[in-house]
């Protein structure tokens, strides 16, 4: 029986990967770590993702077998403590590596990122392999754990399976300092005001994904046989990929006279260089990836739940 941690789990993906781990395996199967530990339930507990002595105690007291390692700080915040987060995102990933090269752990989860990508990168159909140059500090650290994750599992055999995930749109919680966050916010303005200003050009094409999609891929990747996967640094990913404009045009179908204006801020600058629609091929043939959202039953989903 798995027994998990997941670190970083009051953030926007590891609030519903907590609820969806638990129904999977029982609610004490499944431990919700965060610094921010306030408004997690039970079994949980305050932890630094970064503090490597504390996680080898906790891991070794309770039997953990798996670690999903979520915690970062995202790209627009990223910009802002450039130092703090190229620290919290390296170490906070070292440090359950090292948990997984000293065989505490048998299995790891760490999220990469379409930030990996920069202004070289092809921008239509992104492939698997191509030329990175990420250039905020979100993206350089997302591309050099990539590449750690892959010397980890190549030197040490250490099973650390990663995705590069999209924009991620929920409900369950507050998105977290990140570029794609306008594509969550409207929602609650829209709803709130009918109106929005958007932090973004209105024809900024960008990749996005339902959070159903996103908890689903990762869980068919973790649960995947070895043998079947061929890359070891990060699988691409893909949902859906819309404009602001098309994202408003869909929820007009729910908020007729929805009023949208755009005000690029300095995040239009870090989204500009980010691919347009990623190529998940290599997703879809090793581990049979298939996307179940458009951007119809994502506006829908989240028209009823916010
Ligand atoms: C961000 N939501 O905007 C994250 C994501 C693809 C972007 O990694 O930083």
């Amino acid at each position: 029986m798995e027994k998990v941690l997941i670190l970083g789990a009051a953030g926007q993906i590891g609030t519903e990967l907590v609820n969806t781990l638990r129904a999977t395996y029982g609610n004490d199967q499944v431990i919700a770590g965060d610094l921010l530990a306030a408004n997690l339930s039970e079994p949980c507990i305050q932890i630094d993702a970064t503090d490597e002595h504390a996680l080898r105690e906790l891991v070794t007291k309770e039997g953990v077998t798996v670690v999903y390692q979520l915690v970062a700080m995202l790209s627009a915040t990223g910009e802002k403590l450039p130092e703090k987060a190229w620290a919290l995102n390296m170490q906070a990933l070292f440090a359950v590596l090292n948990l997984a090269k000293d065989q505490l752990i048998k299995q790891v989860f760490w999220p990469s990122s379409i930030a990996a990508f920069g202004p070289n990168t092809p921008t239509l159909d992104s492939p698997q392999m191509t030329v990175m140059d990420p250039t905020t500090v979100y993206g350089i650290s997302k591309l050099s754990g990539e590449l750690w994750c892959q010397y980890y599992h190549d030197k040490y055999g250490v099973d650390v399976r990663s995705i590069r995930y999209p924009g991620l749109i929920s409900w369950g919680a507050e998105p977290g300092g990140g570029t794609t966050d306008y594509a969550i916010d409207i929602f609650r303005s829209a709803k709130k005001d009918n109106a929005y200003t958007c932090f973004l050009a209105e024809d900024t094409r960008l990749p996005m994904m339902h959070m159903d999609d996103a908890i689903r891929a990762t869980l068919e990747l973790m649960n995947a046989p070895k043998e079947q996967l061929s890359i070891w640094t990060s699988y691409n990913v893909s949902g859906v990929d819309f404009t602001p404009f098309e994202l408003a045009e869909a929820l007009r179908k729910h908020y007729p006279d929805l009023a949208m204006r755009y005000a690029p801020d300095f995040r239009q600058a870090i989204a500009s260089t980010w691919p347009q629609r990623i190529d998940d091929s290599q997703a879809r043939l090793d581990w049979g990836w298939q996307p179940a959202y458009d951007l119809s039953d994502l506006v829908q989903d989240m028209v009823e739940h916010v």
